[in-house]
């Protein structure tokens, strides 16, 4: 087999070059192509200095994921960024694209660092539930000192090579396009410097309140991750004066430990299910795309705000259409807001403001949807309204236009069959507030198009989403999981428990808020038949009561003048009164039977879902969750954390509070305890 890595002589220096696509990771037969280039340039009398450049789009992004759950194979990267450090000669690390994890720590161990300036360079080691490992924590705070080695390495951001060149950790930028040849006159003026700056070798920088400063302003940011503690200590560990050995071996023994965890397993197992999720296993990857110049959204509310400002921010045209007036001015006012909020905290100019909201045409007029390429209808859910307007569109719309709706339960299926080109319709389930939430569920009707599919799961990328392809069926995939929970947590509430005991069960497991804080928020009067006068469950006794949450200051808690949330009396005075009507006696419920029946149902409904067909594979299930609901991703979304949790006990924990099992659950226990 033929090395990734090659090495191209230029007069005294040598250009060691990785090719390894897609991105350059540091593989094994990468890392035994670096240790025999750098050998080769040692040991060559005519070689006074070297380059390590990569080929293709990017630098090394890191070390090779798909390695870590395989035996290791030497040399491992720590022993080879010693080997670059301990050269004798010069070494200049020529970056473009992204220096990442072990990329970056490459880049450490070289002795200078020339970049581009659209490259970017970062530990984001942290985000996979890990730390960078081959010495990394212990060089950022030697080159670049200890607040941005906290930043970088316990948050995992990369910086852009301008800060990194300010901040000391890229020596000089070159022009764009001539990388190779400024690094080779680079390598050039530096070949005869002694001594040679080594980074294990320089010392810490003196900061002393940096690292409890950090701590304290980022505790909240990390509560229930392990991995940025360990980041921390680390620099920690740098930062107070102990030598380079023994932080690195005190980076090792971290490293290990957060490479043992569930947590960095579930989080690597969602960087693959990520990436996996954008694949439709019957749609080729070569499938051609039909043509997105320009997108129509109908209804300028909320989610049809929020739809639009997706595409502007990427450069889409887009056409939006009311009905009246007065909503079409509040919606784009709404959407001018958001952005001009976006650009006061100076994630925007002024002038990216101006030319996404240029890009924008308010209508009233139907008719100017017909030169749209993408239609997506954003109105209420009701079926009759949503058949009149697909009618509509089928009249108007241009040939191979895609028809989508962001309907959250309704049936595709119907909706397409009011056109004649149902082959051109899909779901497009955008999550509140849409411009920001990064889930995208991608429904798939009986009749949709391959390249309809393809086009959306493309264009969801382009707009910075994470798509997942869900199947006909009401509540689609994170939707149609959330009715058992809220089913069993209402009933809880009747049996004994309290909202906040609930609520405070899954904040304790990670979830960013409970089903009773969420109803609060998402309005508890959502999906209720508003008649007070029937009352068939707690939350209809609320509603009749106007406690619809967070917007009436008085839902499932109450409510201040700042929203700030108190237990209340008088729920706690409805669900009484309510177990007296059903003459029901409460008990003492205890946080597991919480667990078993709010989380392990949505578990098995996820179960029943994947055996229906309506999802493609777990990890997409997982994807629904970490992206749509805030499930904590240090547990891998629900079908991952299942089968850390024990799928025995999943399955016992069901059976024993009366709950049908999935088929497929039952046979995953047989079968190792693995789901597929
Ligand atoms: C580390 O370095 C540990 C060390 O500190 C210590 C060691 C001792 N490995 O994202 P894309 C695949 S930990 C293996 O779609 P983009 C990816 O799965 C690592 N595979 O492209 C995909 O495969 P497929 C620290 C990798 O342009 C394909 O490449 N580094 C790796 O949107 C294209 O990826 C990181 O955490 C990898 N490291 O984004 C960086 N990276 O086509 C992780 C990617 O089969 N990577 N693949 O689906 C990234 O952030 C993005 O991939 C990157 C490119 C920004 C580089």
């Amino acid at each position: 087999m033929t090395s990734p890595i090659r090495t191209e002589r230029h007069g005294e220096i040598l250009v060691i070059v990785s090719d390894n696509q897609p991105v350059n990771a540091l593989s094994a037969a990468v890392r035994q192509g670096l240790e025999a280039a750098i050998k080769e340039g040692v040991a060559d009398a005519s070689i006074e200095a070297m380059v390590i450049r990569c080929d293709g789009r990017t630098f090394f992004a890191g070390a090779d994921i798909t390695e870590f759950t395989k035996p290791p194979v030497d040399p491992l990267l720590p022993q080879v960024v010693d080997m670059i450090e301990a050269s004798d000669k010069p070494v200049v690390a020529a970056i473009h694209g992204t220096a990442l994890g072990g990329g970056c720590e490459v880049a450490l161990g070289c002795h200078y660092r020339i970049a581009v300036p659209s490259a970017k360079l970062g530990t984001p080691e942290v985000k996979l539930g890990l730390l960078p490992g081959a010495g990394g924590t212990q060089r950022l705070p030697r080159v670049a000192g200890i607040k941005l080695a906290l930043e970088m390495t316990a948050k995992g951001d990369p910086i852009p090579a301008k800060r990194a060149h300010e901040a000391g950790l890229v020596d000089r930028l070159a022009g764009e396009g001539s990388l190779e040849a400024e690094a080779i006159a680079f390598a050039r003026e530096v070949k005869a410097a002694r001594p040679i700056p080594r980074a294990s070798e320089k010392p810490v920088a003196d900061d002393p309140a940096a690292v409890e400063t950090f701590k304290r302003e980022n505790g909240r940011r990390f509560r229930g991750f392990d991995a940025p503690a360990a980041n921390i200590a680390c620099i920690e560990k740098a930062a107070s004066g102990a030598s380079f050995a023994d932080g690195i071996t005190f980076e090792r023994q971290e490293f290990m430990r957060l490479m043992m965890g569930v947590q960095s397993a579930a989080q690597r197992h969602i960087f693959f299910a990520e990436r996996q999720a954008s694949k439709i296993d019957d749609v080729p990857a070569e499938t051609s795309l039909r043509e997105i110049k320009r997108v129509g959204v109908i209804g300028a509310g909320t989610m049809g705000g929020g739809i639009s400002m997706n595409f502007l921010s990427a450069g889409i045209p887009v056409t939006i259409v009311e009905m009246q007036q007065d909503a079409l001015d509040r919606g784009t006012g709404t959407m001018r807001k958001n952005y001009e909020a976006t650009a006061a905290k100076g994630r925007m100019t002024a002038t990216q403001v101006e030319a996404a909201m240029g890009a924008l045409t308010p209508t009233l007029n139907f008719d100017d949807l017909g030169e749209c390429d993408l239609i997506i209808e954003a109105v209420y859910e009701n079926m009759d309204v949503k058949k009149d307007i697909f009618t509509r569109l089928d009249k108007i719309a241009k040939p191979g236009a895609i028809l989508a709706s962001n309907t959250s339960y309704l049936d595709i299926d119907e909706i397409a069959a009011v056109t004649s080109r149902p082959q051109d319709v899909v779901g497009m389930h955008f999550f509140s507030p849409a411009n920001v939430m990064k889930l995208l569920e991608v429904v798939r009707g009986a009749k949709t198009a391959g390249d309809v599919l393809a086009t959306v799961m493309a264009l969801a990328k382009k707009i910075r989403k994470v798509a997942v392809v869900a199947g006909v069926t009401y509540g689609f995939i994170g939707n149609r999981m959330l009715i058992p929970r809220q089913t069993e947590a209402t009933k809880l509430l009747l049996e004994g428990a309290t909202p906040e005991q609930i609520d405070r069960v899954h904040v304790a497991f990670g979830m960013p808020m409970g089903p009773f804080q969420m109803a609060d928020l998402a309005g508890v009067d959502i999906g209720w038949h508003r008649d007070p006068t029937r009352i068939e469950n707690i939350r209809d006794a609320l509603a009749a009561e106007n406690r619809w949450g967070q917007k009436t200051k008085a839902g499932f808690y109450d409510y201040d003048d700042k929203r700030t949330p108190s237990n209340s009396a008088r729920v706690a005075e409805i669900i009484d009164e309510f177990r007296k009507r059903e003459g029901v006696t409460p008990r003492e419920i205890s946080d597991e039977e919480i667990v078993a029946r709010t989380l392990y149902t949505m578990v098995n409904e996820g179960a029943l879902i994947l055996e229906e067909g309506k999802a493609q594979r777990a990890s997409d299930i997982d994807v629904v969750w970490i992206y749509g609901y805030g499930w904590p991703v240090y547990r891998g979304g629900p079908m991952f954390w299942a089968q850390t949790e024990g799928l025995a006990k999943v399955v016992a924990g069901l059976e024993a509070h009366g709950f049908p099992v999935a088929k497929s659950l039952k046979d995953a226990v047989g079968a190792g305890g693995r789901l597929k």
